[in-house]
């Protein structure tokens, strides 16, 4: 009986002495060990010190990749400083189709996807979300002289969405005469609305206005989807990175940083309210939208 107590004591010793010893070697740089274990890998990244994010190379002004190949956007640069925030400096984007993408993290090859994905109860099912930190409408674009101004008007057009996405589960549902046509990313979509093989495209919003600026496209119908907002996707049932995550996210919004990013990336847009420090949030919320 007190041998084993002494015995117990001793192993709890020892591994509170290597503990120490681990978090004394790895403060305060951080180190570049990457001998694994729970004390060093809290969040059970798949290396150590570093997260690997799935994201999309041409969904600007959210992610994408700049002239010199580096992911850029407000998401992406939204999620750098949070990753900071919980002690990550080391952050690698990666594009990927949007098709593909939650089923990557879901299985091991990502530690997270950031690309704008609306938290819904079906994505659910294969990932779970950090908290929202962002939330707008879904745009049909079109050239200007498409005859394309409501829902209506999309009777007997081919439109085209990216699969995967909220718009191509909106689109199934809601525009049943229209002739959807799918593609694997944004890019591929554009160019067939600019040669004309299709007649519109659905996307995001920001990306609309985007590719609208440079196309001379037209924001033609913009659908409100503030009830889905985007999250960080992660593996299922990794709570200490969903926690750490959310508290950073958090502090990102209160401390002004979510709003700086917000008009750098977004500039005129009307900024949801609830993603403000407090201090700057109205009492009366959804006063009304400047759109
Ligand atoms: O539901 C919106 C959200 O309100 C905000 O506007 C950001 O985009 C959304 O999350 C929808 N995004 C699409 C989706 O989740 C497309 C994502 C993409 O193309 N990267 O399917």
């Amino acid at each position: 009986m007190s041998i084993r107590s002494t015995l117990r004591r001793t192993a709890l010793t020892a591994a509170a002495v290597a503990a120490a010893i681990s978090l004394a070697a790895c403060s305060p740089s951080g180190g570049s060990g990457a001998s694994g274990g729970e004390t060093e890998n809290p969040y059970g990244l798949i290396t150590p010190g570093e997260i690997r994010v799935a994201s999309l190379g041409d969904a600007k002004p959210y992610t994408f990749t700049d002239e010199a190949g580096q992911f850029t956007g407000f998401d992406v640069e939204l999620f750098t400083d949070v990753a900071h925030r919980i002690g990550i400096d080391e952050v690698v984007f990666t594009g990927q189709d949007f098709s593909g993408l939650l089923a990557a993290v879901a299985n091991g090859q990502f530690d997270v996807g950031v690309a704008a994905i609306g938290i819904t109860d079906e994505r659910k099912k294969t990932v779970d979300f950090s908290d929202g930190y962002l939330a707008g409408y879904l745009t049909v674009m079109a050239s200007p002289d498409s005859g394309i101004t409501d829902e209506s008007s999309l009777a007997g057009k081919r439109l085209g969405v990216v699969q995967g996405t909220l718009q191509e589960a909106y689109a199934v549902k809601n525009f049943t005469d229209t002739d959807l046509v799918r593609f694997p990313d944004n890019n591929a979509a554009i160019s067939a609305v600019n040669s004309g093989s299709i007649n519109a495209h659905f996307l995001d919003y920001e990306a609309a206005k985007e590719y609208a600026t440079q196309y001379g496209l037209v924001n033609a119908i913009d659908i409100p989807s503030f009830d889905v907002p985007a999250g960080f996707a992660i593996a299922k049932g990794n709570t200490a990175f969903q926690t750490a995550l959310n508290e950073a996210l958090h502090a990102a919004m209160e401390d002004g940083t979510w709003k700086t990013l917000y008009q750098k990336w977004f500039p005129g847009s009307p900024m949801p309210d609830q993603y403000l420090p407090s201090s700057e949030q109205t009492a009366t919320p959804s006063a009304t939208p400047t759109n």
